[in-house]
């Protein structure tokens, strides 16, 4: 049996080859495709610009760590001076924040700290002229103002004096007028103030690298608290600060401004307990200029300014720094505590004579009625008061201003 294909018929059995081959190539070729986009990633899929020598735990971290835990928290990256305050990651940063209590401002705290001296001072006065008594006399108000200066610590001297400007000046019609003799009484308070305190501190605004400050008065006044708050604040003034802690008899003291030094990120130079506190500081102010400090505070201990072996000592400690820089120290800062009464001008005239201070700290004027002694220092020592404390944060200790300082006494 002959089969014969027409040339019609090779052509479309060709065609329909050629269609079937086409189509079993093309569907291999889609498969093969799918397959590669789908594919588990191997090592070997890597890219090429993957670390390859990255530490394990690196990898781990990014890999495995939870979202959270991979964003750095503000504790773990800020200074150890954040350990003041609750640490706060951004995620808690985020959220809504509490509405915060009012943080009073230093004219809030100087009034609030002045509050006992202003009722001192004032209380009496007040009761006298309000009292409308038609009997009491001229002579009677002054009186009662020159005793309440007295019980305000203001002290006989000042407070004489003060008595005698307001009743110069007072017009005998205003003879009974609260507000006239208010008025003057605050302006020759402010007068006084201000001819006392007129050299102003090289603290704030100084040329020397370290500016040196040496840090003295009797027990207990406030002096390892304010070399604290005073190398906080220069802190954060941006200045670099080095610390000397020439208390040397009570560890408890080392510690103490040890806490404050590392708050304020200050250098800490200390020696072994007992040693010469002359050493300690010496080697404070040599740190502090090998170290490009600005500030060189120095704390000392406690001595009582009738004790003339700790006098001599401390005497020796002023001596000793100035071998190291010629005009150092650049302030004598004498803290004392404005609860003392007028002893306070006794320990000033000692300290003076010994190691020439150069300003007074006045501290604790919150703890007291007597804060009239702020007057009766300028008056009595004409020794500027440098700073004054009306509590135990850092935040309630400023520079003096005459000017703040009788507003706040005033405004109660
Ligand atoms: N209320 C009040 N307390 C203060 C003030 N300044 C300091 N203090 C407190 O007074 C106490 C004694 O302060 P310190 O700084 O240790 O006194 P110090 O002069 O170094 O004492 P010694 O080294 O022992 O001589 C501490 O409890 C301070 O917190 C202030 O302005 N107001
Ligand atoms: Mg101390």
């Amino acid at each position: 049996m002959e089969v014969s294909l027409s040339s019609m018929e090779i052509t479309l059995t060709v065609a329909f080859v050629c269609f079937f081959l086409g189509g079993i190539t093309a569907w291999i070729f889609l498969r093969k495709r799918a397959q590669k986009t789908t594919q588990t990633p191997t090592p070997r899929d890597a890219p090429e610009h993957a670390p390859k020598h990255a530490p394990k735990s690196t990898q781990k971290s990014v890999q495995e760590t939870p979202q959270a835990q991979q964003i750095p928290t503000q504790a773990a990256t800020q200074a150890p001076i954040e350990a003041l305050g609750p640490a706060q990651g951004p995620a808690q940063a985020q959220q809504a924040e509490p509405p915060q209590p009012h943080a009073p401002t230093w004219h809030e705290r100087l009034v609030q700290g002045l509050r006992r001296t202003h009722g001192q001072i004032f209380r009496s006065l007040d009761e006298v002229l309000l009292s409308k008594d038609a009997k009491v006399t001229r002579k009677d108000i002054f009186n009662t103002l020159f005793e309440a200066l007295v019980q305000a610590d203001v002290g006989v001297t000042t407070s004489e004096l003060l008595v005698e400007k307001v009743r110069t000046k007072l017009p005998a019609a205003d003879s009974t007028n609260f507000d006239a003799i208010r008025k003057l009484l605050k302006e020759e308070i402010l007068a006084l103030l201000n001819s006392g305190n007129n050299v102003p501190s090289t603290i704030e605004s100084n040329t020397n690298n370290p500016h040196v400050v040496l840090v003295v008065g009797v027990n207990g006044v406030g002096k390892t608290t304010t070399t604290g708050k005073l190398a906080y604040k220069a802190k954060l003034r941006g200045e670099d600060v080095a610390i000397g802690a020439a208390d040397t008899f009570r560890a408890a003291a080392v510690d103490q401004l040890r806490i404050w030094a590392e708050r304020a990120e200050a250098a800490f130079v200390q020696l072994k307990p007992g040693s010469d506190p002359a050493s300690v500081a010496f080697e404070s102010v040599k740190i502090a200029k090998a170290q490009g400090k600005k500030l060189c505070l120095i704390d000392t201990a406690g001595r009582l300014h009738n004790r003339n072996d700790l006098m001599a000592e401390l005497a020796k400690v002023r001596r000793v720094i100035g071998k190291e820089i010629t005009d150092a120290p650049h302030e004598v800062l004498l803290v004392i505590d404005a609860t003392t009464g007028q002893n306070a001008l006794q320990q000033a005239r000692v300290f003076r004579e010994i190691v020439n201070i150069t300003g007074i700290v006045l501290t604790k004027l919150d703890g007291t009625a007597k804060g009239g002694i702020a007057i009766a220092v300028v008056n009595e020592l004409k020794i500027p008061i440098r700073y004054i404390g009306v509590g135990e944060t850092v935040e309630d200790l400023e520079p003096f201003s005459s000017a703040e300082f009788v507003d706040a006494l005033f405004e109660n």
